[in-house]
């Protein structure tokens, strides 16, 4: 199939349904992405009742990072039937922003009305340790892409003059945080990538009020907000922004501070997500 040619939203209409048939379920409440670094608590959020392939609902494209397993599962949580992505694609795969959506556009149309995103990042904001989740309170989207061109401006859909006032709910945050009082908040840059940032774009990013930087979520948040659905979103600092340590950035690291923090992140999502939906 090609890459996500036609109706973004028939599509996603026709994955929400292939996905209902394998759950079994006609209804969905709440959408987990895990990103790179979060998917090893997937399995802290308790058993998958299935898992589904993600090739076989049609409208995903092949994965072409390693270590990102193509899946959802869906989980049980607190009485709320949850979905759980497990990787996502990114526009430096190549990926168009409709394929970089379209998992959130599926979860929409299979019910979801709170979409959780979660990512790793760089930090930025002194203080900020790498294995240490964050709340995004906002974003930069720095991508210079949005799943919303090209869309009609006159259809029956949802206006794409989306109101993105508050991207990330308030009262999702605020909850989060009862939950894990600990818990910091920022504002989250998505680049494009897939290289890391030189030192004079992490001080004009420092500088323009990010705390955090990033590849990804940005472009999946307005997808959902466009659609009306409440975005929580977590980072997780895997390293400290370029130029602001003696450090350099090395993927491995990254990978390797992720896994460290897995158990912290798995309960971090299990405590929250009973109270989203
Ligand atoms: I993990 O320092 C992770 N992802 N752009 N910069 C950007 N993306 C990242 C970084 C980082 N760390």
């Amino acid at each position: 199939m090609p890459e996500q040619s036609g109706d973004p939203f028939a599509v996603a209409a026709a994955s929400a349904a292939a996905l209902a048939e394998r759950t079994r379920q006609t209804q969905h409440d709440v959408a987990v992405v895990l990103g790179s670094g979060w998917a090893p608590a997937a399995d802290a959020l308790g058993p998958a009742e299935c898992e589904v392939p993600l090739a076989e609902l049609g409208g995903f494209p092949e994965p072409r990072v390693p270590g990102h397993v193509p899946a959802v599962r869906l989980v049980r949580i607190g009485g709320l039937r949850v979905l759980v992505f497990l990787g996502r694609v990114h526009l430096y795969e190549g990926h168009s922003p409709a394929a970089v959506v379209h998992g959130v556009r599926t979860a929409i149309a299979a019910g979801c009305a709170t979409i959780v995103l979660s990512n790793a990042a760089g930090g930025i904001r002194s203080g900020l340790q790498p294995g240490q989740p964050v709340l995004i309170s906002d974003h930069l989207n720095l991508t210079g892409q949005s799943p919303l061109t090209g869309l009609s401006l006159t259809g029956d859909g949802p206006s794409p003059f989306t109101d993105l006032t508050e991207v990330y709910s308030a009262r999702l945050r605020t909850l989060a945080r009862e939950r894990d009082p600990e818990l910091a908040e920022g504002v989250y840059a998505a680049l494009p990538g897939p290289q890391y940032e030189t030192p004079a774009e992490i001080r004009m990013l420092r500088t323009a009020g990010a705390d955090l930087v990033g590849m990804s979520t940005v472009l999946e948040a307005i997808a959902a907000r466009h659609l009306g659905a409440q975005v929580l979103g977590l980072s997780l600092v895997t390293n400290v922004a370029a130029g602001l340590s003696d450090q350099k950035l090395d993927h491995g690291d990254v990978l390797a501070t992720a896994r460290t923090a897995a158990a912290r992140l798995g309960a971090l999502l299990a405590t929250i997500l009973p109270e989203v939906g």
